[in-house]
């Protein structure tokens, strides 16, 4: 019997409102009539490539690292098999790793909406009940746990890292790393089980309604108030917003200036020719003036036939050499070819007593604290005769933000291996 402050033709108003179920284990909870195998189908097939490309990306960022090298440079010292495919980073080409890590960030950061959307159009299954019909069933959804719960987990380590400049002292490599390691199991087992009904799909993405079998669909779908294409037009439109937004930072001048969602975008930092986005500025990092100027720095060279100490001065009458070479940091950053000028690595590897070719060498900052104060670098980046000790940039003494005294640039190398103020140098094999 109707309640008599409620008449029966109000009631109805209000319940056709409400949810027909109203636990989201209920097949009427979820009423987007947006949901279906099309929807997810192709948001599916965009990840299915941009995650690939993300891991591919990602376990060269690591490899870049050269963390087979020395304990300074391994920031996930017991990733055990999961090292199986390391190899020595190449110098060539010298825009390498701008590539490689400009990729794997701003294409991270574009596929946010994606993933977040195919999470909404599948979250009616994460509360199907009951939780396992069958042991193939159970193991299903346990993989599914892994996958959401891993994307979510590398997705959100990455944007934190890149937005919060490491707020994971020491600990972001191992995390994203590992994260990345379960996530691609689960990925790949996704695929291998979806990627065929999601091809199968895509065929009839013209046709209107719903194909058969359409688990994902609302049994009992409320009035549309999207088409599925205009939802996803909003998809693609977030992640290409994001995608202007985030990659001016691998390119210069009016370019940069685009990456306003970006925390080393924007305009590049004063003028003159210092002017390219800086890291760790000098003062972030404690070094005082009195330790770099003429009389206080003095470059350690240690190698086979003992210890040579130089200052600046000994150093510019070395023969000196130019290089054109970019900064691309692991946060996607980079900037375009900066004209250094310096030292060859490989002829302070001779001045130490290697004059039979280079062996690796472990550099070392003037900086007393922080993950980056040192580094090591193979044999393969000290011989290549652009990799340079730079005294110069742009045709003047390196600024004290960009590493005056004197700072490693190398080829193709991660920014994390380009050491400002070095106050060290020991060759000989790591
Ligand atoms: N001593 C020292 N060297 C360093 C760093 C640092 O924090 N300390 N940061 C590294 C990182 S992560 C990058 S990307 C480059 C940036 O160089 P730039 O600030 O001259 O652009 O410097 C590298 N060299
Ligand atoms: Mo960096």
């Amino acid at each position: 019997m109707p309640h008599p402050r409620f008449p029966a033709s109000r009631l109805s108003r209000v319940s056709r409102r409400l949810p027909r179920g109203l636990s989201p284990a209920a097949p009427g909870f979820w009423r987007s009539p947006v949901r279906g195998l099309r929807f997810t189908s192709v948001l599916g097939v965009v990840l299915l490539v941009g995650i690939t490309l993300l891991f591919v990306t990602g376990l060269l960022s690591y490899a870049a690292y050269n963390p087979g090298l020395s304990p300074v440079n391994d920031k996930t010292p017991d990733k055990g098999l999961l090292g199986f495919y390391l190899f020595s980073w190449p110098t060539d080409p010298v825009w390498l790793y701008r590539l490689t890590q400009g990729v794997h960030v701003t294409l991270g950061l574009a596929l946010i909406p994606v993933l977040l959307a195919k999470l909404w159009s599948v979250v009616p299954k994460l509360f199907a009940l009951p939780p396992a019909r069958s042991l193939s069933h159970a193991l299903e959804r346990i993989s599914l746990l892994l996958l959401v719960g891993g994307g979510l987990f590398e997705f959100t380590t990455g944007v934190l890292n890149v937005q919060l400049d490491y707020v994971f002292p020491g600990s972001f490599y191992p995390l994203h790393f590992y994260g990345a390691w379960v996530f691609i199991a689960a990925f790949v087992a996704h695929a291998v089980l979806r990627v065929p009904t999601a091809v199968r799909n895509l065929r009839h993405l013209r046709d209107e309604g719903h194909p058969e079998e359409d688990d994902l669909a609302s049994p009992d779908p409320a009035a549309p108030t999207v088409s599925r294409r205009g939802a996803l037009g909003l998809v693609g439109g977030g992640s290409l917003l994001l995608f202007v937004t985030t990659a001016g930072r691998s390119f210069d001048g009016a370019l940069r200036e685009t990456a306003v969602l970006a925390p080393h975008g924007g305009p590049e930092p004063g003028t003159g020719p210092g002017a390219f986005q800086i890291n760790k500025t000098a003062a972030a990092v404690g070094i005082r003036a009195a330790e770099t100027g003429e009389d206080a720095w003095r470059l350690v060279v240690e190698g086979r036939s003992g210890t040579v100490r130089l200052a600046r001065a000994d150093l510019l009458r070395l023969p000196l050499h130019s290089s054109a070479l970019p900064i691309a940091c692991v946060e996607g950053w980079s900037t375009a070819d900066q004209w250094w000028r310096g030292v060859r690595l490989r002829d302070l590897a001779a001045l130490a007593g290697h004059e039979d070719g280079p062996p690796d060498v472990l550099v070392e900052s003037l900086q007393r604290h922080g993950a980056f104060r040192r580094a090591a670098l193979r044999a393969n980046q000290v011989a290549d005769p652009r990799s340079l000790l730079a005294l110069y940039v742009n045709g003047e003494p390196l600024t004290p933000d960009h590493g005056y005294p004197a700072r490693v640039i190398v080829p193709a190398a991660p920014g994390v291996l380009n050491t400002k103020w070095v106050a060290r140098m020991t060759f000989g094999d790591l």
